[in-house]
C-alpha cells in the first residue's frame, strides 16, 4: 500500500457539500482505503481576479492504484461534479491534486509530485499537518513541519467542520 495525500478545494455551488460528494467518491475507489480527513479550511483565493473564498481540506489515502490511475480516478471525479476546464486559476466546483505518493518524486506530463506548489500554499499545508505524522518527510528530505514553519497561516481559517469518512466495507 502507497499512503497519498490528497488536496480538496472548492468555491462554487456549495463547496462543503462539493467536498463531501469528492471524499464519497474517493472512498469507493477500488484498492483503495480511506484513512482520514482535515477538518474544512475557510482561504482566501490565490489567484488572479476576484473570487469567492475556498473550502480546502487534506485526505489520507491508502492505496495499491498506480499514480496515473489514481489522477485518472481523481479527474473523472472533478468531472463527474460538472468540473469544467476554463481559466488558468479561475473558480472551480471542485479540485483535486495528488500532493504526496508514498515517497515517490514523479515529473511526467500529466503529473509531478510532490505537487510542485505545495510548499506556498498554506491551505495545503495545514490541513495536511493536521492528519499527517508530525515527522512527516518530503522525498527530498523536507520536513513537513519546516515548511508548515514558513508559511503563513494569513487568514487561512480552521472551521472546525469534519468531512465523514465512509468506507463501504469489502467483500
Ligand atoms: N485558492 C485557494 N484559497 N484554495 C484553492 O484550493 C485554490 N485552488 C486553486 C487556485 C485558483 C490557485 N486558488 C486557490 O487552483
Amino acid at each position: 500500500m502507497i499512503q497519498s495525500f490528497i488536496a480538496l478545494g472548492s468555491n462554487q455551488q456549495q463547496p462543503a457539500l462539493q467536498l463531501q460528494r469528492a471524499v464519497d467518491a474517493i472512498g469507493q475507489l477500488p484498492e483503495s482505503q480511506l484513512v482520514q480527513a482535515s477538518h474544512l479550511y475557510r482561504s482566501a483565493a490565490v489567484g488572479p481576479g476576484e473570487q469567492p473564498d475556498y473550502l480546502n481540506a487534506v485526505i489520507c489515502l491508502n492505496t495499491h492504484l498506480p499514480a496515473l490511475a489514481l489522477l485518472d480516478a481523481l479527474q473523472e471525479i472533478e468531472n463527474s461534479q460538472g468540473r469544467v476546464r476554463t481559466v488558468r486559476w479561475g473558480p472551480r466546483t471542485l479540485d483535486l491534486d495528488i500532493l504526496l505518493y508514498g515517497d515517490q518524486q514523479i515529473a511526467q506530463a500529466r503529473l509531478e509530485v510532490p505537487h510542485p506548489r505545495m510548499a506556498q500554499r498554506n491551505f495545503v499545508l495545514y490541513p495536511l499537518q493536521e492528519i499527517a505524522s508530525p515527522n512527516l518527510v518530503l522525498p527530498d528530505g523536507t520536513e513537513l513541519g519546516t515548511l508548515v514553519a514558513h508559511c503563513p497561516r494569513g487568514s487561512l481559517e480552521d472551521t472546525g467542520r469534519v468531512l465523514h469518512c465512509h468506507q463501504p466495507r469489502q467483500g
